[in-house]
This record gives structure tokens, C-alpha cells and sequence, in this order.
């Protein structure tokens, strides 16, 4: 009897839309077409197809339901995406099934012979499990028992249970991070190197290997707590939620695809605004982590790919890779990747012809290491000897010296490379002085120093004492082509060999490169820009080259021998590169390289509003690159129009500083200077207008407005919104800020509003680089203190006490 009703219940249901069901029986099917799932009865937890972002592929999962993130929590076909037009159908026999829309099938729930008994109908428990029962209720297949990369309160792993991170956020193959509750009772977390699945070493663990009373199951259990339970039923704890809140709370651990390991909660009752709290994570530092006591190391290659460096974000202790300079990713959207050099390596063979010092130099890595995998060890060794005794070795790609006086020689591909502060070691990569550094993309490398940086200076000019009448001399001379060096080299003082690539290229050349300037990429006061492509060797070089407007007048001379001058001193990543230029009579020419994305305020401004993240990345570039301008290189550089039409994107976003024509030459004794008024309306400090000395902090100033227009991706005069209280941004975001209103500053932005401190943090900063006064703005290197968090940022004064209420 029951069972029949039973079965009229079931036929009931089927009458339903899908997406109310909590049994599902024998025969339903969901497709990737009508975007219908199976819910909970809660409500809570969703089983069907997820599109992955931006393909027409789907993924069978289990997710949260009820949070805007909707965060998966299980997968099925990660390694094998399902394309438009699959289908799972639950069958008798083999339960779920996965088959594209070709009759291929992807998935199975019956993969492993897990599957004995006939299958009845399938339940999408309210804790998050997916159950297939027989016709008495009994258990036959469970989700639990198949986890992905987390687990679920409620959750219970038994013995040889492995979660397996994904590849990466949003690809759901598996990565190289496992954890695994071993036969032997403790918890363990350990790379394995695809595509085998054989475990490294652990970088974690957990519980004991107590033979007499070991492990037997791995809990999570109703509210929140992690913990091994022990054969004796007693438990070792790892890790909980908070227990006063729990019931309010939803709590998962998860394997993230870096490796990281961490227990989060999410408030069950969501305003829409609420994100996943990491509440416990391991291990600390997973860049340090993995040192296998007397592992065979060199089978592991550390987060990071090989020939890349691990750097851990202490807050919130999740690892960043990046590549040393002249390294690039080998797959650029792999971040984790491998690097690859961007020169070509030539073997012991080149020897014969030209000696090793005369084709490379090194590049220094402070506080860095590459641990494993030398080929040599040479203790008592002055840093000079190690350095030239890897010059000078056509083996050695790499020389590392520890505090310790030790030379340790390496080969590539190089691993388990890590930073830390209190390394103290340098790494020295062996890199070739040909094909240099205006190929290679330029890759984030916050290790690199700004020493090297100003070593980097016209060739002559310290010969010279710096005197710009004789460098022009010596570009004229170039230019005129009794003698053309595509590369200059010299040797400082320490002995390392710096070099700069300055083309000087005539007229005729520039028409051609830029097919008789046809293609106009955009123009200013003081010039047009066009696109262009220079063949360099075999390779070609996309260029923008500035053409400026030439009137003849004095002025325009001086702005172009100063911007040559000064461009071609400066190197740093968040600075726009001089590749060349031309000086032929009244033809003055600049040719920068060509930054693919644009300006940021194209960036900002544009339809599609920009990631928050994105842009807080973009706010430091520049205001890195502009403490480099103003204390870091050997002249101190004013800019004078810093505004988003001045700020550049490269491929990766990086924010690189342009323009440098209005800027004026500060010698190193003079610290002041009185100019014409500069710099464009908005973003112009109030001491232009007074007769006011002009210092590096109009920089400021105009970097303050900047960063609210970044903050609130709006123009800083908008007369048209039709809200006057709201036209002038600097006055509204200090009316905003003192009202405690800063909600409506970033108009209710999710990503913003997750990250409120922050935006109070940059909001309070760029209101105290708005300031009337010009003493009482930070300086840059303040300012990149104040965004990076190392230093407080006290409540600021109105910035316009006279002129505002
Ligand atoms: C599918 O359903 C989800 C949740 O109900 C919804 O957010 C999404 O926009 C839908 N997608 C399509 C293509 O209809
Ligand atoms: C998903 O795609 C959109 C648009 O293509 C993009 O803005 C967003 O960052 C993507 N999300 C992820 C997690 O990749
Ligand atoms: C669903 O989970 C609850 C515990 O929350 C359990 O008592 C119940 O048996 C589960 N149902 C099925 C079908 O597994
Ligand atoms: C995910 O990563 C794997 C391994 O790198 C790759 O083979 C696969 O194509 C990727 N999948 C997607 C959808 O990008
Ligand atoms: C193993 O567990 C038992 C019972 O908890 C305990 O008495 C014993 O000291 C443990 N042995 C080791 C080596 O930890
Ligand atoms: C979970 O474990 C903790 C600690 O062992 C215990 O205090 C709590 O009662 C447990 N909760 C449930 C629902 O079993
Ligand atoms: C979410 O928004 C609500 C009201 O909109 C607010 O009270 C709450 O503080 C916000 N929570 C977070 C974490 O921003
Ligand atoms: C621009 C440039 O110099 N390219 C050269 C890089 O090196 C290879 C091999 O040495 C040459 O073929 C390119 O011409």
C-alpha cells in the first residue's frame, strides 16, 4: 500500500516543474537547454548543469542555491566538459548517466562498480548530498562519498578519502594539490605530479599515526567542526566554525586550486552583499611549506611552475607566482604556470665563438631562492666569484648565494622558487644581453630593485656629469649616423654589465613603419599618435609613435630633448617605454612601445564597469610609478598631468604612466621650480593658480583625484548627471566620506562594498592628497604606504577649508 502510494506521489510530482522536486525518480533527465535543476527541499542546495563562464560548456554539479554566488560544491565531469546539449538520466541500473547530445558518454555515477542495486529514485538532500536509493530507501550511491575539492558539515571521510583541488578557479580539471585521509588514520595535504596520481611529500598534516588507536574517519560535522575521529571514539581536533553563530551560518572546507586549505562560513540570510569568510586555513606559508626533509626534491616543483617565483600574501596566506624579469608565462593565462626565458639559450656550443660574458649578464633577485636541483655546491665563496663563476660556465643558468658564503650553481628549468623577507639570498639569472628587454613583454616583478633600475642610465651621461648639453650633442651625433649602436653597453661600478636600447630612426623609416601615419591611435596638446610596426631582426614590433606638432617654437625643442632625455633614463614597470625617436630638421618623433589595452580612461569610463580589483591593482601601478618618477630615479621627475587619459594599459593591466612631455627637469639641488601653467583643468593643484612654487605634490594632487575617479569609475567634473552636489567628485566624496556615506560614493558596487575598508582607506588617502596646502599632502612614497596598509591613514581635514562648508 505504501508503496503504491508511493508511486502516485512520484507520478504527481513528475506533473511539477523540475525545479520543485525533492525525489527524483527512475527516468527524469535534466538538460544544459532548459536550465532547470533539482533543489533541496530546503531549498538550499541545487543539483544540475552550470555554464562555465564565457563557453558553451557546462558542468554537472551541486551548488548553493540560495547566495548569490550560487558556489559549487561538487562536480562531476571536470576533466570531461559537457557541451550544449548533453543530458543526465537517471537510470535503473547504472544510476546517473552523462551523455552529450552526440549519444558520448562523459559520466557516470556507476564509473567504479560503486553501484550495486537497482536504482529507485534520487534525493538532493538538504545538507548538500545527492543520494540514489533503491526502492526501500536504502543508500546506493552518494555524492558525499565522491567529494571534489570540499566538504560539507554533516561530511564524513573514511579512511583512503582524497579531496583534489581544481586546476584553477574556473577550470575544473584536476590540479596538483590533494588531500588525503590516509589508510594509516592522519590527514595529509600533497602535490602530486599530473598526471599520475602519485603523492609527494606533504606540506601539511594532521592527527598521528597511533597504530594501537589511529584514525578512522574524517568529520565535519552538523555545526561546524573538523576533526578525526579516533577508533577509541575519541577526537583530534582541526579545525571549527564559530559555534555561537553556526546556525546562521553555512560552512565549507575547501582545497583551493592554489593549495590552500580553509575552512569558510557564509551567513545563511544574505542581503546580497555577504562573501565566504575564510575562518581557518593551512598551511601558512605555502611557499616555504613544501621542503620535504631529504625528499627526492627535485620530483617537486613548489606552487609555482618552474622557473617562477612563490610569494605569499600574509593576510590572507594564499601564494601569487610570478616570473623573474626577462621570464614570461609559458601559457599567459595559467598565472601558476611555468616561465619561460624570453631569450634564446644558447648552449655550451656558442662558447667556441663568443665567450660567455660577452653574450649574457645577470639578473639579481633579492631575499629569493630556488630551492633543489643544483648541479653544484661551492662553499666559501665571495658573492663576486659566484657570480662570475656562473658567467663564465656555459652550464649554469643560475647562480644562488646565501648569507652563508655558499654558491650553489643550477640548471633550468629552476623550482620550488620562493621569496621572503628575511631570506637574505640572492638568486642571479643568467640572461642574454641580444634580444633584450624591448621584445620581451615586461611581467610584474615586485623583487626587482630599484638600484638596477637607476643604474640604467645613458650611456655617457654619468661620464659626462649628467650635463644635458653634452648628451644632446652625443644624440645628435648618434642621429646623424656616423656611428648607430642598436645597444650601449657599460660597466658600473660593481662590475655588472647594464645596458639600454635607445633607436634612433630617421624619418623615412618612421613613414614606413607607420604606413604614411595612417592610422591614428589618438592626440594631445602637443602631438598625434600613431600605430606603427618596426621590424627589429626577424621579429616585428608594434610601436605608437608621437608625432608632435612642430611649430618650431622654443618650447616644443626643449619639451622634446627633455622627454628623450628623461624616457630614456627611466625604466620602471609602471612607466610607458621610449623604444626610439627621430630628430631630422623639423621632424621630432617619439616611438614608445604599444600598450594593447588602451588608456585607463577609456578603462574607467567605458560601458562595462571594471572589476574592483582591477582597478585597486591599477591605483598602486601608478602610484608606484610615480614615487619611482619623484624619488627613485636619478633626476626627480615632476609629470605635471597625471589624468587617466595619461595612464596606459598594458596586456595584463599593468598601469604604466605616459607623457612625460609636460614634465620638467628638477636637478637633484633644486627642489622648486616656477613654470607656466600646466597640466589639464580638473586635475590641476590649486598652487598653479597662486604663483606657488610647483613641487612633485601637484603629482599629488592630481594622483588624489585620480584615484576617486579609479574608486568611483567617474569623470572628476560631471555637469551632466544633473546633480549639482554630485558634479565636482573631490567635493562630494569628502561630503560622502564625513557623512559616513561611502555606500552611495561606490553606488552600492558589490565587490567595493565587500572590500569597504578599503574603500575607506583610499578615499581617506586621496583626500589628504587633495589637500589645498601642498605641506600637508603625503608624498608618493606615504601614499603607496598608506595603499599598501603598512601605515595608518589618519582621518583628513576638508581639503578646501576656505572654499567649501
Ligand atoms: C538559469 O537559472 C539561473 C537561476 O535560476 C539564472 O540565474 C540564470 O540567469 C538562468 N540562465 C538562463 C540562461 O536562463
Ligand atoms: C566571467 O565572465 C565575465 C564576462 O566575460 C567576466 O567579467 C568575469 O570576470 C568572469 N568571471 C570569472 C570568474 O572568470
Ligand atoms: C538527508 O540528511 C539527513 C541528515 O540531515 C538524514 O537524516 C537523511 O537520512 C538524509 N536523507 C537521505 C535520503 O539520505
Ligand atoms: C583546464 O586545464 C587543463 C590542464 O591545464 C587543460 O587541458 C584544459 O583544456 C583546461 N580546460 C579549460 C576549459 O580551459
Ligand atoms: C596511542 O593512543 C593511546 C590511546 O589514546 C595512547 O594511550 C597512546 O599513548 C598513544 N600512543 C602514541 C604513540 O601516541
Ligand atoms: C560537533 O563537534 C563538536 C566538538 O566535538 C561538538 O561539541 C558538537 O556537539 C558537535 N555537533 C554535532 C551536531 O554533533
Ligand atoms: C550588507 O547590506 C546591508 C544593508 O544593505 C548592511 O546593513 C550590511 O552591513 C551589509 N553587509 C556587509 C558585509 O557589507
Ligand atoms: C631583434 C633581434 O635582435 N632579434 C634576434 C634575436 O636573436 C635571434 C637569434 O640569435 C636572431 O635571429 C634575431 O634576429
Amino acid at each position: 500500500m505504501a508503496f503504491s502510494l508511493a508511486h502516485t506521489l512520484f507520478f504527481l510530482l513528475l506533473l511539477l516543474p523540475t525545479s520543485a522536486v525533492a525525489q527524483i525518480t527512475v527516468g527524469r533527465s535534466l538538460s544544459t537547454t532548459d536550465n532547470s535543476s533539482w533543489l533541496s527541499p530546503s531549498g538550499e542546495f541545487a543539483f544540475g548543469f552550470r555554464q562555465l563562464n564565457g563557453s558553451d560548456f557546462f558542468l554537472l554539479s551541486i551548488w548553493y542555491d540560495q547566495i548569490p554566488d550560487r558556489t559549487i560544491v561538487w562536480y562531476a565531469n571536470g576533466e570531461k566538459l559537457a557541451p550544449r546539449g548533453s543530458k543526465v538520466d537517471l537510470t535503473a541500473d547504472r544510476g546517473l548517466v552523462l551523455t552529450s547530445s552526440q549519444g558520448e558518454e562523459l559520466w557516470t555515477s556507476s564509473d567504479d562498480q560503486s553501484l550495486t542495486g537497482v536504482v529507485a529514485s534520487g534525493v538532493m538532500n538538504n545538507t548538500g548530498n545527492f543520494v540514489l536509493e533503491d526502492s526501500n530507501f536504502k543508500k546506493l550511491w552518494e555524492s558525499f562519498q565522491y567529494p571534489s575539492d570540499t566538504m560539507l558539515p554533516t561530511q564524513i571521510m573514511e579512511r583512503g578519502g582524497v579531496l583534489s583541488s581544481r586546476q584553477s578557479e574556473t577550470n575544473f580539471s584536476k590540479g596538483r594539490f590533494q588531500l588525503r585521509f590516509r589508510q594509516e588514520g592522519n590527514l595529509v595535504l600533497n602535490t602530486i605530479n599530473l598526471p599520475t596520481d602519485d603523492p609527494n611529500e606533504p606540506y601539511y598534516t594532521a592527527g598521528d599515526l597511533n597504530t594501537s588507536n589511529s584514525g578512522k574517519q574524517l568529520v565535519f560535522n552538523a555545526s561546524g567542526y573538523f576533526y578525526i575521529l579516533r577508533e577509541n571514539e575519541e577526537r583530534i581536533a582541526i579545525a571549527q566554525g564559530s559555534p555561537s553563530t553556526g546556525n546562521n551560518l553555512y560552512f565549507r572546507v575547501t582545497l583551493n586550486f592554489d593549495g590552500i586549505f580553509t575552512l569558510y562560513s557564509h551567513p545563511k540570510t544574505s542581503a546580497g552583499n555577504e562573501s565566504w569568510t575564510p575562518i581557518w586555513t593551512v598551511p601558512d606559508n605555502i611557499c616555504l611549506a613544501n621542503v620535504p626533509p631529504n625528499a627526492v626534491a627535485s620530483s617537486y616543483t613548489g606552487v609555482c611552475g618552474y622557473n617562477s617565483v612563490c610569494k605569499i600574501n600574509p593576510q590572507n596566506k594564499r601564494p601569487t607566482c610570478y616570473c623573474p624579469k626577462r621570464y614570461s608565462l609559458l601559457d599567459p593565462n595559467d598565472p601558476y604556470g611555468s616561465c619561460k626565458p624570453d631569450f634564446i639559450q644558447a648552449g655550451c656550443k656558442e662558447d667556441e665563438i663568443n665567450s660567455q660574458q660577452a653574450l649574457y649578464y645577470l639578473e639579481e633577485l633579492t631575499n629569493t631562492n630556488f630551492a633543489y636541483s643544483d648541479y653544484i655546491r661551492l662553499p666559501s665563496f665571495t658573492e663576486e666569484n659566484c657570480k662570475n663563476s656562473c658567467l663564465q660556465d656555459c652550464m649554469c643558468a643560475v647562480a644562488i648565494f646565501s648569507t652563508a658564503n655558499t654558491c650553489w650553481k643550477k640548471k633550468l628549468p629552476l623550482s620550488n622558487g620562493r621569496f621572503s623577507e628575511d631570506d637574505g639570498g640572492k638568486v642571479f639569472i643568467k640572461v642574454r644581453k641580444d634580444n633584450s628587454t624591448l621584445l620581451g613583454p615586461s611581467f610584474p616583478n615586485p623583487v626587482q630593485k630599484k638600484k638596477n633600475q637607476d643604474r640604467l642610465i645613458l650611456a655617457g651621461s654619468v661620464l659626462l656629469g649628467c650635463s644635458l648639453f653634452v648628451i644632446f650633442i652625443l644624440i645628435g651625433a648618434i642621429c646623424n649616423g656616423f656611428f648607430y649602436k642598436e645597444k650601449v653597453s657599460k660597466i658600473d661600478r660593481n662590475g655588472s654589465v647594464l645596458e639600454m636600447n635607445l633607436r634612433c630612426l630617421t624619418y623615412k623609416e618612421l613613414l614606413e613603419a607607420t604606413d604614411g601615419f595612417k592610422e591614428e591611435l589618438g592626440r594631445g596638446a602637443f602631438g598625434i599618435v600613431y600605430k606603427g610596426a618596426l621590424k627589429m631582426g626577424s621579429n616585428v614590433l608594434h610601436v605608437a609613435v608621437k608625432k608632435l606638432i612642430n611649430s618650431g617654437a622654443q618650447e616644443k625643442e626643449m619639451e622634446f630633448k627633455a622627454e628623450v632625455e628623461i624616457i630614456g633614463k627611466t625604466h620602471h614597470k609602471n612607466l610607458v617605454r621610449l623604444i626610439g625617436f627621430c630628430d631630422e630638421g623639423q621632424q621630432r618623433l617619439l616611438v614608445y612601445e604599444l600598450l594593447s589595452h588602451g588608456t585607463l580612461a577609456g578603462f574607467l569610463f567605458g560601458d562595462l564597469k571594471p572589476n574592483w580589483k582591477q582597478r585597486i591593482q591599477i591605483a598602486f601601478g601608478i602610484a608606484r610609478g610615480l614615487l619611482y618618477l619623484h624619488e627613485e630615479c636619478s633626476t626627480q621627475i615632476i609629470h605635471c598631468d597625471i589624468k587617466p587619459r595619461n595612464i596606459l594599459l598594458d596586456e595584463y593591466y599593468n598601469a604604466r604612466i605616459s607623457d612625460f612631455g609636460l614634465a620638467k627637469l628638477l636637478m637633484m639641488d633644486q627642489s622648486q621650480t616656477h613654470t607656466a601653467i600646466r597640466g589639464t583643468k580638473g586635475y590641476v593643484a590649486p598652487e598653479w593658480f597662486r604663483n606657488m612654487p610647483i613641487t612633485a605634490k601637484v603629482d599629488v594632487y592630481s594622483f588624489g583625484v585620480m584615484l576617486l575617479e579609479i574608486i568611483c569609475c567617474r569623470r572628476s567634473v560631471d555637469m551632466e548627471s544633473g546633480e549639482e552636489e554630485k558634479a565636482i567628485l573631490t567635493d562630494w566624496a569628502y561630503d560622502c566620506f564625513r557623512e559616513g556615506t561611502l555606500d552611495v560614493l561606490v553606488e552600492y558596487e558589490r565587490e567595493a562594498m565587500d572590500d569597504i575598508e578599503k574603500v575607506e582607506r583610499f578615499v581617506k588617502i586621496a583626500i589628504w592628497c587633495i589637500q589645498e596646502g601642498p605641506s600637508l599632502r603625503p608624498t608618493m612614497r606615504k601614499v603607496t604606504h598608506m595603499l599598501e596598509g603598512v601605515v595608518d591613514v589618519p582621518i583628513p581635514p576638508c581639503p578646501s577649508p576656505f572654499t567649501t562648508t
